[in-house]
């Protein structure tokens, strides 16, 4: 891949170079430089024909160059996590999480709780509630537990919204709700939870992107985390797959509406794999016009993304049109950023334009929220209250500077303090996210939580002039 320099302003003003795709920017100026930049991600997977040695050289050149968050086209599901009962292969996940770890990449998990791709030993257990819950929850233990740390978010559940339009769970052809019903989603997301509590944890689907009327998928997906959040079901992202046609015109705005109703509760938006695509009858037609159009959408999604300050991951199913599910599956094409040749298209630039159109410290990123680094040390270290009162609380905890230690011990629903060099006088708890939910005046050293959901939550208690905080887990 050849790149030619020349200024950004020149590139602004011309927006898009049209077909020829030679990309105007210099070599070492990257998508996945500038998305570092803004504390983003952008990613997007290693196709399985990469897991096969089967892949042209271009293809991991670019992708470690331009990309920081990879995702297995295949190798993670659970018909190739499992091919047999309690028989686990972890081979090709292996290989590339080595990949990722030797380039700095930051790995998403797909998928563990899926109507799709489960092997046939699975669906043996139709409709036997108990034994497919066992079934269900040895998988999440083992997959989560052989790449806990490693994984940065897991899909814990995909696509289990329905394709009819009246906004519900996909009753039919799921092995896990036929057999389970709706609960197999709260307990993948506690299991995985209590596999890899550092884990982000998302649920993803695919046509989230049509807007959120009445009945739509995505007011469904919106209504379910409100009640998983209330439930203390540990939530952190949605995936919104989003895979479109060169048609769909409002659909950067539908996501840009779903991601601040999510924001509302707390919830991390992720694209997680896009694709513009035409249909496939215009294959050999398509001119100028067409990939600046093309273009143009990515870069309304890329400005969307870059402007909600709860989306973090930018991910693309697919590097080049060489390889993609489209042609295969799809009866669409040429929905990726480079061509079969591996040049970048319009699109590619486009991109670029956005990410340098949105200065980095303009850019929130929601990875700054409180994460949890406490597995083995419960005490929340670098984070003390500095504004109790910030309106945007999300960002709240990761400011918080100098913090001295104390203990809580939970008895029942009553938290008790102690350690404290003051005699503490108030506490707050705030959800993984920095919203508070709980504030109240400590009598003798404890406080009541008997209305508090179950889940994990973040402490902080006011004693004499300091103030401390802690992770604290409520069951
Ligand atoms: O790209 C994947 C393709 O190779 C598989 O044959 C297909 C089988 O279901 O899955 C494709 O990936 C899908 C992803 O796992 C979930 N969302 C839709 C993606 C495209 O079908």
């Amino acid at each position: 891949m050849r790149f030619i320099s020349s200024l950004f302003g020149i590139l602004a003003s011309t927006s898009f170079i049209g077909a020829g795709f030679t990309s105007a920017f210099a070599a070492d100026e990257t998508i996945r430089s500038l998305a570092e930049e803004r504390g983003r991600f952008i990613g997007t997977i290693l196709n399985s024909e990469w897991f096969n040695d089967n892949i042209e050289p271009e293809f991991e050149e670019i992708h470690k160059t331009q990309f920081n968050v990879v995702v297995a086209e295949n190798e993670m599901k659970f018909d190739a996590t499992e091919p047999k009962e309690n028989v686990f292969n972890y081979t090709k996940g292996d290989k590339m999480i080595a990949y990722a770890q030797a380039n700095n990449i930051r790995v998403r998990g797909h998928a563990l709780a899926w109507h799709s791709q489960v092997p046939g030993w699975v669906n043996d257990y139709k409709g036997q509630k108990e034994k497919l819950l066992k079934v269900l929850k040895n998988h999440i233990d083992s997959v989560v537990g052989h790449w806990k740390g490693k994984v940065a978010e897991w899909d814990v559940v995909n696509e289990a919204v329905n394709d009819e339009y009246n906004a519900g769970w996909r009753s039919q052809g799921s092995v896990w709700y036929e057999g389970i019903g709706a609960e197999f989603l709260d307990s993948a997301f506690v299991w995985t939870h209590a596999i890899d509590p550092k884990a982000e944890l998302c649920y993803n689907d695919y046509s989230l992107e049509w807007g959120m009327r009445e009945k739509s998928k995505a007011s469904f997906v919106v209504e379910q985390v409100k009640r998983w959040k209330k439930n203390g079901i540990p939530i952190t992202c949605v995936g919104t797959q989003t895979h479109i046609e060169i048609a769909h015109e409002t659909t950067p705005q539908n996501v840009r509406d779903f991601a601040k109703a999510l924001a509302e509760l707390g919830v991390t938006l992720n694209i997680t794999e896009l694709d513009i695509g035409f249909p496939k009858g215009s294959a050999g037609k398509l001119g100028a016009a067409d990939y600046a159009k093309q273009g143009h959408l990515y870069r309304q999604f890329m400005d969307v993304f870059l402007e909600e300050p709860n989306m973090g991951e930018f991910v693309i199913w697919g590097l080049t049109d060489a390889h993609s599910w489209l042609d295969e599956q799809q009866g669409k094409t040429e929905g990726l950023l480079y061509d079969k040749q591996y040049k970048p298209k319009p699109a590619f630039d486009s991109i670029m334009v956005s990410l340098k159109s949105h200065p980095a410290a303009e850019v929130k990123t929601p990875y700054t929220f409180a994460k949890d680094t406490t597995a083995n040390d419960t005490t929340v270290r670098d984070t003390t209250v500095t504004d109790t009162t910030a309106k945007d609380t999300s960002n709240a905890i990761a400011k918080l500077r100098g913090l001295q230690k104390f203990t809580i011990h939970l008895a029942g629903r009553t938290l008790f303090i102690t350690g404290t060099s003051a005699k503490p006088s108030t506490v707050e708890l705030f959800d993984m996210q920095g919203r508070p939910v709980f504030s109240a005046k400590c009598e003798n050293g404890s406080v009541d939580l008997k209305n508090i959901t179950e889940g994990l939550y973040v402490a902080r208690v006011h004693a004499g002039s300091a103030s401390y905080m802690q992770r604290a887990v409520i069951k």
